[in-house]
């Protein structure tokens, strides 16, 4: 079938937003005593905040921690998170991804977000790409985070296509099987091309645009 719509994912292919993640999530570990690295961090690509927090806590040695407490951890992270995005700019977006989500809709193909973040609205306001996806799928919208389907389905949902005709591009192995449970072609960037469900692999963003599908909508 053809494709009709792309959607992307944020953090890892728009934006880069794993170091602030980390710096967050360093703080609150160190609060609690809790070894963390960039190892650790890594596995919280696509992760949502409670799961990644859970994630955190496999190395946390001290009492059982109540579900409030966690929540306020998570909420805690959050604040710091907000405060490292404050400081983002359009310059945080680079000429080559405006060019080529300018490019996909010049083509008429849908342009969609899917992303895990809660913040997602809030990264686009600060780098300037708030107009530059049809419609926005996140966080705030979901109950299952990835590999679970769901961003990806309600995405296609929005803008009013089938699954089937629609291609995600990820930087996460969690992002591609979510693609690939939601029936959708999945493109590849970075740590996600060793993924072996991945349908197309891509080293920068541009060359979405010399992929088949993407030649004219
Ligand atoms: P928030 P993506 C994901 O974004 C991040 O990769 C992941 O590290 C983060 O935990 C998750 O969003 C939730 O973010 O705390 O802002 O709601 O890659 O799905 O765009
Ligand atoms: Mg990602």
């Amino acid at each position: 079938m053809a494709i009709k719509a792309f959607i992307f994912d944020l953090d890892g292919v728009i934006v880069f937003t794993d170091r602030y993640h980390y710096l967050a999530w360093k703080a609150i570990a160190d609060e609690l005593g809790i070894y963390f690295d960039e190892t650790i961090n890594h596995r919280l690509r696509g992760v949502s905040r409670m799961e990644s927090l859970e994630i955190i806590l496999e190395k946390y040695g001290g009492p059982k921690l109540r579900e409030e407490q966690k929540e306020a951890l998570a909420e805690k992270k959050n604040r710091i998170y907000r405060e490292l995005l404050g400081g983002m700019s359009p310059e945080d977006v680079s000429e080559e991804t405006r060019y080529t989500l300018r490019a996909l809709r010049e083509r008429k193909f849908g342009v969609a977000l899917g992303s895990s973040s809660k913040n997602a609205k809030y990264i686009l306001k600060k780098v300037g790409l708030s107009d530059a996806f049809d419609k926005i799928s996140d966080g705030t919208n979901i109950t299952k985070s990835k590999p679970d389907p769901e961003v990806f389905l309600k995405a296609a949902e929005f803008l009013g296509v089938k699954p089937e005709e629609c291609a995600v591009v990820e930087d996460a192995c969690s992002g591609i099987e979510a693609a690939k449970r939601a029936g959708m072609a999945a493109v590849a960037i970075g740590d996600a091309c060793r993924c072996e469900l991945a349908d197309y692999r891509i080293e920068c963003l541009k060359e979405i645009l010399e992929i088949p599908m993407a030649a004219g909508g």
